[in-house]
């Protein structure tokens, strides 16, 4: 394998990927105003952290750099999902936030209705794009099904809808609602990825998800808490105190490098790479 670090994989498939985004959508959807509010939320800065850990987890397993664009449809459609549910979540009677990346929220730009009506294009259209992608219907079968499971009300929506009911929670419940807000996809996102590289899905790479996934939530929470974010929400820098969460988070990465040092047939370059994301 020719790219052992992380970030460098990241820069060399972002422009290309990037400009899929923008092509496949720009071209599908017809209605301007709809167009308009999905491209300005999907092109806003985001890292596309998900996609290109599934891109990322398919190179691992020996796909070539150049074969990578079958996957696209995939990996963005994960990306669209993303894009969705952060619309969503900032709306008013959810978290309520004017600025996401430094620009104004859909629902500040466009208004609460075509915010709503983005997020439903963009959850709506991910599925769209799986189906009609070119790789083989047990592929498109699989992500369909990771990507429903997890991002839908047996995942993601479940985790929102304990994050917004503002009942105050113990340590494991905390641990269940960030498994399924923030892990779940980040989850998808990997295990996807070996499926569609044909990568035998081993409990290692699924803990190594699992942990990274935590881990990321974590690392938000303790960036938003040097920023002063509430003290009354439900995060482990509120309920534990910053230094133990320091410490949960240097754990989560120990557990997930371990488990991914165990992987077979597998190289672990990139992987173990990403986990400097957390440093
Ligand atoms: C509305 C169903 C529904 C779900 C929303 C993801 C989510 C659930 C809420 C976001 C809350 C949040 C900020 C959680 C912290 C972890 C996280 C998902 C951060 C944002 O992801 P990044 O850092 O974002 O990948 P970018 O901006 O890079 O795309």
């Amino acid at each position: 394998m020719d790219i052992k670090n992380f970030l460098d994989f990241h820069e060399k498939v972002l422009p290309d990927f990037d400009k899929f985004l923008t092509e496949k959508l720009t071209k599908e959807i017809k209605q301007p105003k709809l167009r308009e509010a999905m491209l300005y939320s999907l092109n806003s800065g985001g890292k596309r952290v998900r996609p290109v850990l599934m891109l990322a987890v398919i190179y691992s397993c020996g796909v070539k750099l150049e074969d990578l664009k079958d996957y696209y449809d995939i990996a963005g459609a994960i990306e669209l999902i993303h894009t969705y549910s952060l619309i969503h979540d900032d709306l008013p009677e959810m978290d309520n936030d004017d600025y996401r990346r430094g620009k104004l929220t859909s629902h500040k730009k466009f208004g609460t209705g075509s915010a709503v009506l983005a997020g439903d294009g963009l959850l709506t259209q991910a599925f769209y794009w799986i189906a009609k992608s070119s790789l083989d219907a047990s592929k498109r079968m699989a992500a369909v099904r990771i990507l429903s499971h997890n991002a839908g009300p047996m995942g993601m929506v479940a985790g929102q809808m304990t994050d917004i009911s503002g009942k105050k929670l113990n340590e494991e419940e905390l641990t269940e609602l960030h498994q399924h807000k923030t892990a779940d996809l980040l989850v998808a996102a990997i295990t996807i990825g070996a499926f569609c590289a044909d990568h035998e899905l081993s409990s290692n790479l699924v803990e190594y998800a699992q942990k990274v996934g935590l881990a990321f939530q974590l690392k938000d929470d303790l960036d938003d808490s040097d920023d002063g974010e509430d003290v009354d929400k439900n995060t482990f820098p509120n309920l534990i105190g910053k230094s133990a969460t320091e410490e949960k988070l240097r754990n989560l990465v120990k557990d997930a490098l371990n488990a991914v040092l165990k992987e077979e047939r597998f190289d672990k370059n990139l992987m173990v790479s990403f986990l400097d994301y957390f440093k």
